[in-house]
C-alpha cells in the first residue's frame, strides 16, 4: 500500500464526445470513493492513439474530460486528477509489462477483436497491447479497487494475472487489484442495436446519448430508440431494447424494475420513451452546467491536471524504483 487508506485507480478514454455509458457505468460511480480511499482518476489519452485521432479534438476532449469528471463531482482536493501522458510511468512500465504479458493472452482481448474489426486500416501494436498500458495504469499506483463497467472485465483480469505473475517471479511487488463493477449499470446498450455496447465511437449518433446532448436531442434519440413489438414495459432479456431502457430510466429515477412496470401499465412505448427521455435529459441538465462553468476557465483546468499529475508521479516514482531494482535495472 502507497497510501493509508487503500487505493483506487480508474481512467476514461478522451476517444469521443462522453456518453451516458461512460456516465452510468464508470463515471458516476467515481465519487463514492473519495472519502474513504485515496483516488487516481485519469484521462487516458495514451490509449486513445490506439485509434487515429485529430490532434485537435483530442487536446480538447482531454480537456473536456477532466472538466466533466469535475462536473460529475469529483472534487479535485480529494482526488487525484490527471492526464496520463503527463506521468510518463504509465509508458514506461506498459512498456515492461509488455514483456510479462503473453501473446495467447492478448490475443484473447475481445475488445482487440471488436476494435481491430472496426479498425481494419489500422490494427496497429498499440491496439494488441493496450491491456498491458492498463495493467501500468492500475499497477503503478498499488491500486486495490477498479470501478469500471463490465466491458473491461477481461482486462481487468489480465491485470490480475500480470501482476501475479511478476509477483511469483520477483517476489511481492503490485497489489493485485479487485474490480469494482457496479451491477446495476454495468453495460448500457445502443439505442439503436440494443445487443451491442453504446460506444463514444459510434458512427450512428442516433445510438448514443452524450452526456452533453441537449435535451431536444436527448428526447429525439430515445423517440427513435429501438423496442419491440410487443408493447409491454417489462424487463426481460429477450426484450434488449426496452430493458435497457429501463435500466436508464432506474439509474436517473431510482425506481425500480417493478415500479417501472407498474408505472407504465396499460401505457404504449411512447409514453415510457418520453419519460426516460425527460428523465435522462433532467439528470444531466446539472452535470452539463457545471461543465460550462469549467470549460470557461481552462486556467484553472490547467491548474488541477498540473497538481494531479505531480501528485501522481510522486507515487508512481516509489512503485518504479521498486520495479527496476527488482528487473536488474542499474540505478
Ligand atoms: N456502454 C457502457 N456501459 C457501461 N459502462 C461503459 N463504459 C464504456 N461504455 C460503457 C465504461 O466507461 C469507462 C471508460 O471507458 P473508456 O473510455 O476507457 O473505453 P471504452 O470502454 O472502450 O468506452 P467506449 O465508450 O466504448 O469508447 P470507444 O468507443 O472509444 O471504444 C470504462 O470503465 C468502461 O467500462
Amino acid at each position: 500500500m502507497l497510501a493509508d487508506k487503500k487505493i483506487v485507480f480508474s481512467g476514461v478514454q478522451p476517444s469521443g464526445n462522453l456518453t451516458i455509458g461512460n456516465y452510468l457505468g464508470a463515471i458516476k460511480n467515481f465519487s463514492r470513493f473519495s472519502e474513504d480511499f485515496k483516488t487516481f482518476y485519469c484521462v487516458v489519452d495514451l490509449h486513445a492513439i490506439t485509434v487515429r485521432q485529430v490532434p485537435a479534438e483530442l487536446r480538447r476532449r482531454t480537456y473536456e474530460t477532466l472538466a466533466l469528471y469535475m462536473a460529475c463531482g469529483l472534487d479535485e482536493k480529494k482526488n487525484t486528477l490527471f492526464v496520463q501522458s503527463h506521468v510518463p510511468a504509465h509508458a514506461e512500465l506498459g512498456w515492461i509489462l509488455d514483456c510479462y504479458t503473453m501473446f495467447g493472452e492478448l490475443s484473447r482481448m475481445t475488445q482487440f477483436k471488436d476494435k481491430s474489426a472496426k479498425n481494419a486500416q489500422n490494427i496497429n501494436a498499440g491496439l494488441f497491447t493496450y491491456p498491458s498500458l492498463m495493467a501500468a495504469d492500475i499497477l503503478l499506483y498499488q491500486t486495490d479497487l477498479v470501478p469500471v463497467g463490465i466491458d473491461q472485465k477481461q482486462h481487468l483480469e489480465l491485470a490480475r494475472d500480470v501482476a501475479m505473475r511478476f509477483n511469483q517471479v520477483y517476489g511481492d511487488t503490485f497489489t493485485v487489484p479487485e474490480g469494482y463493477i457496479s451491477t446495476d449499470t454495468m453495460k448500457i446498450m445502443s439505442l439503436a442495436e440494443p445487443l451491442s455496447k453504446m460506444s463514444k465511437s459510434d458512427s450512428n449518433q442516433n445510438a448514443v446519448v452524450y452526456i452533453l446532448d441537449s435535451k431536444d436531442d436527448v428526447l429525439r434519440k430515445f423517440k427513435k430508440a429501438v423496442t419491440d413489438s410487443e408493447a409491454c414495459v417489462r424487463y426481460s432479456e429477450d426484450k434488449p431494447g426496452v430493458s435497457n431502457l429501463m435500466t436508464i430510466y432506474r439509474a436517473f429515477t431510482g425506481k425500480t424494475f417493478e415500479e417501472i412496470e407498474r408505472e407504465f401499465d396499460g401505457k404504449g412505448y411512447g409514453d415510457f420513451k418520453m419519460a426516460v427521455g425527460e428523465a435522462c435529459a433532467d439528470g444531466l441538465a446539472p452535470v452539463r452546467d457545471e461543465f460550462a462553468r469549467l470549460m470557461a476557465d481552462k486556467a484553472h483546468l490547467e491548474t488541477v491536471m498540473k497538481a494531479g499529475a505531480d501528485e501522481a508521479a510522486y507515487y508512481a516514482r516509489k512503485t518504479m524504483s521498486k520495479v527496476r531494482r527488482k528487473i536488474g535495472f542499474v540505478n
